[in-house]
């Protein structure tokens, strides 16, 4: 064996009992290119869906029924952006270039979450995303605190810090319209009915039909699989919907009373496929959206970039 590839194996060895011993790996430290890899499609698929995510709210910042609903919209689509960047930020100390990671967004070479491709139509979607999807991002989300790759892991704190105020905000507005009007709560009813279902589809295909699990969880990428956190979901939103005074839409739900879960019923995953294969409702328009943005304010990076060189 050459000294190369004996140093090869030390340091494979190496990094095997840095992940058995639960600790974390680091940018300098070494790591094999699938973890490096796999590492990289799942943090940028994360912060292009932070981007992305902006857009079914940012729909309605000019259209805030107050200047307190304003004004908490505008803060949490905020931080929304900086999730982005914390993310971008963890993927580039794995090597991976932001612009690139941009333009394979736009190439629709790299996914976003299957939930911005779905149309925000009242401001109860509003609440509703806060409720459900950020609900979602944060069961997805706490246990990747833990992840085995320490800037992803530190990003994950602070993000998971501010989705739990964007899910406040949203159970709280929601609780507002359901205290006001016939009308606001048949819109609170709406919006749940046409989201409660994509946000189900947020934690990935089944096990059994989820190619990376196995690897990720492996290498401590992820903690839980995908079905694990959905059962947790469920379990955490049927109280919140009762308390609220919303139906889920789903007749199948139900309490089962020897393991303490909620059953539910059969996902479909055809439109999970057709969504995250470029065919959902708003999927061109996102895309559209985003590619807009990179173009029309490139002058931007390149006047930044160009100050920054030349104080170099
Ligand atoms: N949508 O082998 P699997 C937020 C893809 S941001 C689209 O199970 P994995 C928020 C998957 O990428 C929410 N694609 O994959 C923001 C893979 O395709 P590729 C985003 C999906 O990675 C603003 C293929 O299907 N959160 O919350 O083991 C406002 C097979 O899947 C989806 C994160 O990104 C999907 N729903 O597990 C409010 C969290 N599901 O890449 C809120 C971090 C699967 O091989 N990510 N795919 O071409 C993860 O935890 C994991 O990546 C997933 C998927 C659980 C999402």
């Amino acid at each position: 064996m050459t000294a190369a590839a004996l140093d090869d194996v030390d340091l494979q060895a190496h990094f095997d009992a840095t992940i058995a011993a639960g600790h974390r790996i680091e940018p300098r430290d070494w790591m094999p290119d699938g973890y490096r890899n796999g590492l990289i499609r799942q943090i940028a698929q994360h912060a292009h869906s932070e981007i992305i995510g902006m857009q079914p709210e940012g729909d309605w910042l000019l259209a805030a029924p107050s200047l307190r609903r304003k004004a908490i919209l505008l803060a949490k689509v905020q931080d929304e952006a900086g999730h982005g960047m914390y993310l971008y930020s963890a993927a580039e100390t794995l090597g991976a270039d932001r612009a690139d990671l941009t333009d394979k967004l736009i190439e629709r070479r790299q996914k976003y979450s299957s939930i911005f491709n779905y149309p925000s139509l009242t401001y109860a979607d509003v609440g509703v995303i806060g409720w459900l999807v950020d609900g979602a991002a944060i069961c997805n989300q706490v246990p990747l605190c833990r992840s085995s790759y320490g800037p992803y892991a530190r990003a994950m704190i602070r993000v998971c810090k501010e989705e739990s105020f964007h899910q406040r905000q949203g159970y709280e507005l929601l609780m507002a319209m359901m205290g006001g009007t016939p009308e606001q709560r048949a819109m609170v009813q709406d919006a749940v009915d046409r989201w409660w279902w994509p946000s189900l589809m947020m934690f990935g295909p089944p096990d059994d039909d989820s190619p990376n699990s196995a690897q990720s969880m492996a290498w401590g990428i992820k903690r839980h699989t995908n079905d694990e956190l959905r059962q947790r979901y469920v379990d955490m939103s049927v109280p919140q919907a009762d308390f609220l005074g919303v139906t889920l839409p789903d007749p199948e739900l139900s309490l089962d009373p020897e393991t303490g879960h909620y059953r539910f019923g059969a996902i479909d995953w055809a439109e999970f496929k057709r969504v995250i294969g470029g065919q959902g409702p708003c999927n061109d328009e996102r895309i559209a959206r985003r590619r807009a943005a990179r173009d029309e304010n490139a002058w931007v990076i390149d006047a930044a970039t160009a100050y920054a060189e030349k104080h170099a």
